[in-house]
């Protein structure tokens, strides 16, 4: 059978063993490397709260600064954080006080230190899972409603890269165009949005009719990461999915949520965004929420 690659204009022939170059540029050319681990030595701050949060407000960010912000608006005091911003485009996630966190040098990363010793949590799916099964909250625990959280939870760590590495990577941050790249991606990405769209036109939310992680986890990146970091909204008329947007509304319309999705996060517009959060009242110093 013939190779249908043999029919493709000839492109890049892989050498016959990889080796890294430094020549692509790019929002993140420079700072990818094949090899982990602390890079340079910078202890992490450490405030005033049992738990420490170390992130960047991304998809993968905001979903654990939205459940800090729902576990503390259903009265979950324990839940209190200050969260310090590690900028990702800066390097700041090879430091040595992160890596002990987090290995795989990723935003977020979360230090328990209401435990004894404290307790290191990394992935946000784990973390997300770590703090529901601390607070009990927003993990049902009947195994029917708890399996489908979970269903969902893991769909959403499991698809999330072919969003962001795939599809927000080339669409957005690849220093070059490469249209099979983005089409495949583009592909996919619909694909998720129609998974999703299909889900909740017969659900309220995820799990079914509670809202849990799985929606938390979910909400930043589909559709919030086509309408926010990758602005690729329009480029898949993520507004045609309307059973999906129904369900993005409702969250986005929920206080804890609007708050935590502001937390970690960089802008040029003054008032916006929250670089860190140490105390509730850190809110009040952006418009949006002094008004309220
Ligand atoms: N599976 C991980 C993914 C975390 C992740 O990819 N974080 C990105 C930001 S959204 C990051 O820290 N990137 C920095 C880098 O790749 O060096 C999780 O869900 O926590």
């Amino acid at each position: 059978m013939s190779d249908p690659k043999d029919n493709l204009p000839a492109g890049y022939v892989p050498p016959k063993v990889w080796a890294p170059k430094h020549a692509y540029g790019g929002a993140f050319g420079a700072m990818n490397q094949p090899t982990s681990g602390a890079r340079f030595e910078k202890d992490l701050p450490v405030g005033q709260h049992p738990l420490q949060l170390y992130s960047q407000g991304t998809p993968n960010g905001q979903k654990v600064t939205i459940m800090l912000e729902e576990l503390l608006a259903a009265g979950h005091a324990g839940a209190e954080y200050d969260a310090w911003l590690v900028n990702i485009f800066e390097g700041e996630q090879f430091g040595s006080g992160f890596t002990q966190i987090n290995p795989n040098s990723k935003i977020p990363a979360l230090m328990d230190r209401s435990t004894d010793p404290a307790m290191p949590v990394f992935e946000s799916g784990s973390i997300l899972v770590y703090l529901a099964e601390k607070f009990g909250a927003f993990l049902p625990t009947e195994p029917r409603a708890r399996t489908r959280t979970f269903n969902w939870l893991m769909w959403q760590m499991g698809t999330a890269p072919f969003v962001g590495g795939g599809l927000g990577h080339f669409y957005r941050y690849a220093p070059l165009r490469i249209e099979y790249a983005i089409d495949r991606y583009a592909m996919e990405v619909k694909r998720q949005l129609h998974v999703l769209d299909t889900h909740l036109a017969s659900n309220e939310y995820l799990a079914g009719d509670q809202y849990t992680i799985a929606d938390m986890a979910v909400w930043p990146w589909q559709p919030g990461s086509l309408y926010g970091v990758y602005d690729a909204h329009q480029f898949l008329a993520a507004q045609d999915y309307r059973h999906l947007m129904r369900w993005y509304e409702q969250i986005a319309a929920r206080p804890a949520v609007a708050r935590g999705r502001v937390v970690n996060r960089l802008s040029d517009t003054p008032g916006q965004f929250l670089r860190e959060r140490h105390d509730a009242s850190d809110f009040l110093q952006l418009p949006a929420f002094a008004q309220r």
